[in-house]
């Protein structure tokens, strides 16, 4: 039997259990085909994804300009390494830096690489311009933030399960509450040794977290103010999926250093960049950073695939006007609700609080209930699920899952 000869849902979970790291507790659904909204399991029952990969297939599944490009890329010219220079790269270079507005682009492969090149850059910056005594750099961060996995991303988290025995933790980073100028101005006068701020702008794993109106223009002029970087991590926020096509763009702020990945390839591909102006960008000289696959030509070509999409379908007006009926919907079924306590989000990034403790079940429970009703989601935190469909999803199907999704959801009232 070939390795890859069809399996069922119980067969594909058994092999995961046994050869694959328990680091995840994923649904027990076994997708094995995509299409736009569209996800199929391995017996072919047929689901909305809204889930989108964490927002990382905002143009829907296997879109075929993307697939298209990948494949043409990958039968030409993987990967060169950055020893030599490539056909694609310089291409996209330029793309992404016009289409976002920034003078250079650091391309990277994870999200998390590209956070940890940020910090770099913004360290950098902060002993070789703004002459900060080395070693003594700062990064303020907010609680509650999720900017990756690795070591220290995680010595800055406050999320116990993603930092308890990772330890020894990384020094050099202050957190403060979320959506709490007061808080940023304190602690960026704390000390002449700020180098940066990182922030989401709106907090996903959290809980879909939208900060109060003008939260991001005080808190850019507060870093203006006091030549510190303001660092947006738009990782799962970027790429149209809020509505704009950075999160950033609600309050019009520019940051200093631009932190894109996930739907950056569309889900095709690990893409992930970091843009600033050159005065921050040209800190870094040949050989002080890298990887092997940084700027391939495939992320290369998926890339520019990817953001073309994005604009050709005009992914983020539909994000805007989808999003404000997802909310407008359900608040309606909200005010009548036991099990629900409020709707949030912006654009197609959105989450129901249910109203349980954060140690019960019913989230899970509901997930469960849905995906048997053709629905995917997930909670992030205890009784917060997040609902965040490919941008390309239609208002007869946005209005047919939020049929299913109450429907679920008057399955649990009390
Ligand atoms: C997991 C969360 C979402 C991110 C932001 C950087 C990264 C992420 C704002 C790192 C990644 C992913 C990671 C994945 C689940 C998912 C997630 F639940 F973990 F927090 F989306 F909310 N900045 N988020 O959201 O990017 O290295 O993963 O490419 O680790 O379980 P990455």
């Amino acid at each position: 039997m070939s390795v890859l000869q069809k399996m069922s849902s119980a067969e594909a979970i058994s092999l995961e259990d046994k050869f694959g790291a328990h680091n995840y507790h994923p649904l027990p659904v076994v997708l094995s085909k995509g299409v736009g909204v569209f996800v199929w399991d391995v017996e072919g029952k047929k689901y909305y994804d809204f889930l989108s990969a964490y927002s990382a297939v905002n143009q829907g599944h296997c879109h075929p300009k993307i697939v298209g490009a990948m494949m043409e890329q990958a039968q030409t010219l993987t990967l060169t390494s950055r020893a030599f220079y490539n056909d694609k790269l310089g291409v996209y270079e330029k793309y992404v830096t016009d289409f976002f507005g920034f003078d250079k682009v650091l391309p990277m492969n994870t999200g998390a690489e590209a956070v940890e090149t940020a910090l770099k850059i913004c360290r950098k910056w902060a002993y070789e311009k703004k002459g900060i005594p080395e070693n003594e750099a700062q990064i303020i961060v907010c609680e509650n933030n999720f900017h990756g996995r690795t070591t220290t991303i995680i010595s800055f988290s406050n999320d116990e399960n993603a930092r308890k025995n990772f330890g020894p933790y990384t020094a050099g980073f202050i957190k403060i509450p979320y959506d709490d100028i007061d808080a940023l101005e304190k602690a960026i006068t704390s000390s002449k040794n700020i180098a940066g701020f990182l922030v989401e702008p709106i907090q996903g794993e959290a809980g879909v977290f939208v900060p109060s109106e003008g939260y991001l223009t005080k808190a850019k002029a507060l870093c203006e103010a006091n030549n510190v970087l303001f660092i947006a991590d738009e990782v799962q926020t970027g790429i149209a999926r809020t509505g704009k096509m950075l999160a950033v763009h609600h309050e019009n702020v520019q940051p200093d250093l631009l932190i894109l990945g996930k739907a950056l390839s569309g889900g095709a591909y690990p893409v992930s960049a970091v843009l600033a102006m050159d005065a921050v960008m040209n800190v870094i000289k040949p050989g002080q950073h890298g990887s092997t696959f940084g700027g391939n030509p495939v992320a290369a070509a998926v890339a520019i695939a990817a953001l073309e999409v994005v604009k050709e379908e005009k992914l983020d007006e539909n994000a805007s006007a989808l999003g404000q009926l997802f909310r407008d919907e359900l608040n309606k079924y909200i005010a009548t609700s036991s099990i629900v306590s409020l709707v949030r989000g912006k654009g197609l990034l959105n989450a129901i609080v249910i109203n349980d403790n954060e140690e019960s079940e019913t989230a899970w429970n509901i997930c469960v209930k849905l995906a048997e009703k053709g629905l995917l989601a997930k909670p992030t935190h205890g009784n917060i699920i997040r609902f965040a469909p490919p941008l390309v999803i239609t208002e007869y199907q946005l209005l047919d899952c939020v049929g299913i999704i109450i429907n679920t959801l008057r399955d649990f009232e009390k």
